[in-house]
């Protein structure tokens, strides 16, 4: 049984922690994926942590993740809000999807209130900060037999 959790991360979070703080915070991705790792090795789950600004790549992450993945973390980040591509992509995984937003989107914009990759979702977290990603992992760890959690 796999223990492998694929965390996905959108377009422009490669640049996290560069500008907006007041909204995403000071943390920059190496710093969520160092969390991650150090989540995952708590929990006992090999983490696959990828960012990507191109839609094709995360597709196929998502791909790679239905065949191996016991379980999807993404930040879809502005694919959220328009990426049927993305939704598509994860209808075919049977494992649990959590979708995590830094802000809580709720309380933003009017066309970060919807999210196509939410109809596929097991559980959303948003407005967190940085923090979900931890929350979703631990999370997923109650999911997963094969976790410590
Ligand atoms: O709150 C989130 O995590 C979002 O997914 C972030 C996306 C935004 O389009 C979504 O509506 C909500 C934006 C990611 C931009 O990444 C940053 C780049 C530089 C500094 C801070 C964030």
């Amino acid at each position: 049984m796999s223990n492998t959790v694929f965390i996905l991360n959108g377009p422009n979070l490669n640049l996290l922690g560069k500008r907006e703080p007041h909204i995403y915070g000071h943390e920059i991705l190496a710093d969520v994926e160092a969390d991650c790792r150090r989540v995952g090795a708590e929990l006992g789950l090999d983490i696959r942590f990828h960012q990507s600004n191109r839609e094709y790549e995360l597709v196929d992450w998502i791909h790679e993740a239905r065949e191996a993945a016991a379980a999807v973390i993404i930040n879809p980040a502005a694919f959220t809000h328009y990426s049927i591509a993305i939704l598509d992509a994860l209808k075919m995984c049977d494992c649990p999807i959590i979708e995590v937003h830094i802000s809580n989107v709720h309380q933003r914009e009017e066309f970060r209130h919807h999210s196509y990759v939410s109809a596929v979702a097991t559980g959303v977290m948003a407005g967190f900060g940085t923090h979900g990603y931890q929350l979703a992992l631990r999370h997923v760890a109650r999911l997963l037999p094969q976790a410590i959690g």
